[in-house]
Parts: structure tokens; sequence; C-alpha cells
């Protein structure tokens, strides 16, 4: 993974249509992001983890600790509107 700059990762190749369209989305509101390179025909397990169905893009939030989510669906509910319900998925992973 790369140096980590922003709280928001987007997971996923610039290449494809949704990835770009969540990045044009963060650079409309002005949210800072960095972009994450994934396979999405050969991916790595952790990434498998969190997208079971192996499709990108996948918005990560940094600041949000698992524990701090606590597993439940209103806090990521709530981490979506943080960030304007632009997000087209969401997780949240141990720092
Ligand atoms: N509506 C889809 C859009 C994402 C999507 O289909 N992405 C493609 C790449 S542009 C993908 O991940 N394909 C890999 C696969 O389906 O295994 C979703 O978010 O689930």
């Amino acid at each position: 993974m790369s140096d980590a700059t922003n709280d928001l990762v987007i997971y996923g190749s610039p290449v494809s249509p949704f990835v770009r369209k969540v990045a044009a989305v963060c650079l409309e509101k002005g949210v800072g992001f960095d972009v994450e390179p994934v396979n999405v025909f050969d991916p790595p397990q952790w990434f498998k983890d969190i997208s079971p169905m192996k499709r990108i893009p996948v918005l990560r939030d940094r600041s949000i600790a698992a524990e701090g989510v606590d597993g439940t669906i209103a806090d990521l509910v709530g981490n979506l509107r943080l960030h304007r319900g632009q997000a087209s998925r969401a997780c949240a992973l141990p720092r």
C-alpha cells in the first residue's frame, strides 16, 4: 500500500469508470482522497475480505477504526452522511 496522506482511500483501478465517479465526487466536494490500485482479476486476500464480490471501488475512511464503528450499520450510515452520502461503498478496518 502507498503512503497514506488522506483519511479517504479509494481502492480500485484508476481506469474504472466507477472508481472515477467516486473520485470525481470527492474532487467536486473538495474532499481529499488517495487511490490505491487493486487488480480485481487477482485481488489480494485483504481486499476479498472487505469486498467479497471483488468489485471496485471500495471507499475506506481511515479515520474510523473498526472498534469505533462497533459493527453497526447505523455507524456506517452516519459515516456516509458525513461525506454527504456520495460514497458508493464504505468499510471500516483496523488502523
Ligand atoms: N455497481 C457496481 C459497480 C462496480 C463494478 O462493477 N466495478 C467493476 C469494475 S469497473 C468490477 O469491480 N468488476 C469486477 C468484477 O465484477 O468481478 C458495484 O459497485 O457493485
